[in-house]
């Protein structure tokens, strides 16, 4: 495996790939001018192809045309630029992507598609506010699998934090009412709540996301505090459909995006905040604990676009 760059604080030590979006935008940049119109268009294209949506994709571009103005002849580095700057002003007003925990017991579910990374960005989130000196509980909410409730221990035990934990198939909301109960017992200061994957079509799985808020909601008013969406970034533009859902049925408040270190495309983080303007908190950059950034839209962007 090849070593990383190291994480510069608020970069995500992620190399720009060969085959990304910045790439493609180096080479549309660096033909010989073929017509303003024609280069604008296959920014565009390369900006869909990147996931970033066929909308917001136009949009960016035009604003980005704009703000060169009409007929100025402008440097490869100059349309790059103003295309970043678009796309940073719009995450930022997706809202603020400080994470912040409340006064405790400060709830975080975590939601999402089967595979995503929920369970690894929870082991990751513990060991960054556990690192912070914050008291930490985990609960296996994901009581379809043993594997689950063993995989969120075995984490947990790497990270020095207490699991909640009922049998393999154990009401998931019964856990959740559990780990609420023992983190206000306790005096702990956030709960990080695992479930299992469900697809976003699936009716009554996501009915039980609403039970389990339901239960916490009405233990501790004002709770969860967050309800955290972990979407795979190489899954693309259906993680806009996976965010919609999962807004419906469970309140989502934020978004992890996760894989970004497996991703050629990672635009879909620019369609979610601008259609459904929910805050990006972190992002995942591989498989160890240490690799969760916040996110920051200019090392995103910056990213984004490199090449
Ligand atoms: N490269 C990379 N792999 C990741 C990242 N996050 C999670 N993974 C890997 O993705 C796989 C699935 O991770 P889990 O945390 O088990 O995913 P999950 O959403 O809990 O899965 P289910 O509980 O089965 O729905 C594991 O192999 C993780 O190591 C990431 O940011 N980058
Ligand atoms: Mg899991």
């Amino acid at each position: 495996m090849m070593a990383r760059p190291r994480r510069e604080p608020g970069g995500l030590g992620l190399r720009p790939r060969a085959d990304g979006l910045g790439a493609r935008i180096r080479t549309i940049l660096g033909r010989p001018r073929s017509g303003a119109t024609a280069t604008w268009e296959a920014l565009e294209e390369a900006l869909v192809a990147g996931d970033i949506g066929a909308v917001t994709a136009l949009e960016l571009v035009d604003a980005a045309r704009e703000r060169i103005g009409p007929g100025n002849a402008a440097s490869a580095d100059q349309i790059r630029e103003a295309l970043a700057n678009e796309i940073v002003t719009r995450l930022a007003a997706a809202g603020g992507a400080s994470f912040e925990i409340g006064p405790p017991p400060s709830v975080v579910l975590v939601v999402g598609v089967n595979g995503t990374g929920k369970t690894t960005t929870i082991a990751k989130l513990a060991a960054l506010l556990h690192g912070r000196g914050h008291t930490v509980l985990l609960a296996a909410a994901d009581t379809y699998r043993a594997a689950a409730i063993e995989q969120l221990r075995l984490w947990a035990d790497q990270v020095g934090v207490p699991v909640i934990a009922q049998r393999p198939g154990a009401d998931p909301a019964a856990v959740a009412f559990d780990a609420v109960a023992s983190a206000e017992a306790r005096g702990t200061q956030v709960v990080l709540i695992d479930t299992a994957g469900r697809l976003h079509s699936k009716t009554q799985l996501m009915a039980e996301l609403a039970k389990i808020r339901g239960v916490i909601e009405r233990r501790l008013p004002g709770q969860p505090r967050h309800v955290l969406l972990v979407l795979d970034a190489t899954t693309g533009q259906n993680g806009l459909l996976q965010a919609q859902a999962f807004s419906r049925e469970a309140g989502v408040t934020g978004i992890v995006l996760t894989k970004l270190d497996g991703s050629a495309k990672g635009g879909v983080a620019v369609a979610i905040a601008v259609q459904l303007e929910l805050p990006i908190y972190f992002v995942g950059v591989g498989e160890e604990l240490t690799d969760l950034a916040p996110f920051d839209a200019r090392s995103y962007v910056d990213w984004l676009l490199a090449g």
